[in-house]
């Protein structure tokens, strides 16, 4: 007898709801609020990640600099947490791992028994890390994993019996705003263990002046990393935005702690995307909101891990005190371990 329903899964449909059919349906609804915007994490396509890589060499721009300070001199400090036991080294969203690299000669030059996972929904970042790993450290462990992060942890989790230490370096979870913060930590939190600890990089509040040419530098490098993004439209949607036509504003909002950037339109402007199927319209003047870059205070940190089910056990801090890296432990009520 034949079921009288039928499930239909994620494979029956792999191929038409492929990567460009969710990035246009982004554009379409981020272009169609009253007030425009596009997600930021379409910064990242080959072009757009090669433009963050040459962000980090900025002067301006502190935050990488600060990082690797820190993971440099305090990975004594970071160590400590695992006390001796063999571990999983996680790092969600690894990107090109440079800074992660300082940690792993320290833990290898230690004699530290670990596993590093690098953990990433790129399957060409993993790719090219998990090679340049394999020549550079060729005594490390290297497990790496293409899936986003929850089921990524979820899966380590089922399969080692190691105790987790995950990273999420570099203040990616000042993209998100307050709420979206919670639910991401704490969707990380539910993929844990009772006792396995997470290290979270944060970009602490500072001079408005020292975030604004952070985020609006010389050179010019942001303006073009922001534009990129109407240029991935152009080149994956056949949209027609003419680049010239938009200025990269980066300002930061006081009440709310944020960077924030945004492309501005300089004239009256229709704008076909054929993907799409239609035009979008710009007065002069109006923005389009492309990211947000949370600054935090110290207690902003502590209430984020408490709300959302961790303990923090130690803030590392750079020289200057412009970044941190809070380290926290995972508490699951009822657990009897
Ligand atoms: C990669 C999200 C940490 O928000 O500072 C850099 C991206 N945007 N310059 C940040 C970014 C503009 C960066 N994160």
């Amino acid at each position: 007898m034949s079921a009288s329903y039928k499930i239909i899964d994620h494979e029956d449909f792999a191929d038409t709801f492929s990567d460009i059919h969710a990035f246009a349906l982004d554009v379409l609804v981020g272009l169609c609020e009253p007030r425009k915007s596009l997600p930021s994490k379409y910064f990242y396509d080959t072009k757009g990640s090669e433009l963050f890589t040459a962000i980090t060499e900025l002067p301006e721009y502190y935050l990488t600099g600060c990082e690797r300070e820190i993971l440099e001199t305090k990975g004594d400090e970071i160590a400590g947490f695992v006390q001796g036991e063999a571990f999983n080294l996680v790092e969600l969203g690894a990107g090109d791992g440079r800074k992660t690299k300082v940690l792993l000669k320290y833990l290898l030059d230690n004699g530290y028994d670990f596993r590093y996972v690098p953990l990433d929904i790129s399957e060409a970042a993993i790719d090219g890390l998990v090679g340049t790993l394999r020549t550079e450290f060729p005594n490390l462990e290297v497990r790496g994993l293409v899936s986003d992060y929850h089921d990524g942890l979820k899966w380590l989790n089922n399969r080692y019996k190691e105790k987790t230490f995950a990273m999420l370096l570099g203040s990616s979870v000042g993209n998100f705003g307050p709420a979206e913060a919670r639910k991401f930590l704490r969707n990380v939190w539910s993929a844990l263990d009772e006792g396995d600890n997470m290290l979270v990089g944060f970009d602490l509040k500072k001079d408005i002046e020292l975030l604004l040419w952070a985020y609006n530098d010389r050179q010019g490098v942001t303006r073009e990393f922001n534009l990129n993004i109407l240029k991935r439209i152009n080149r994956e949607l056949g949209g027609q935005f003419d680049i010239e036509n938009f200025r990269h504003y980066g300002t930061y909002d006081v009440l709310s702690g944020a960077m924030e950037s945004y492309l501005v339109s300089l004239v009256h402007q229709s704008v076909l995307i054929k993907e799409i199927g239609r035009s979008f319209d710009f007065a002069p003047w109006e923005p389009i909101h492309t990211e947000y870059s949370y600054k935090y205070l110290i207690e902003d940190i502590e209430s984020l891990a408490s709300q959302t089910g961790f303990v923090v056990e130690k803030h590392l801090f750079d020289s200057k005190r412009f970044f941190a890296d809070s380290i926290w432990r995972v508490h699951k009520p009822g657990s009897d371990s």
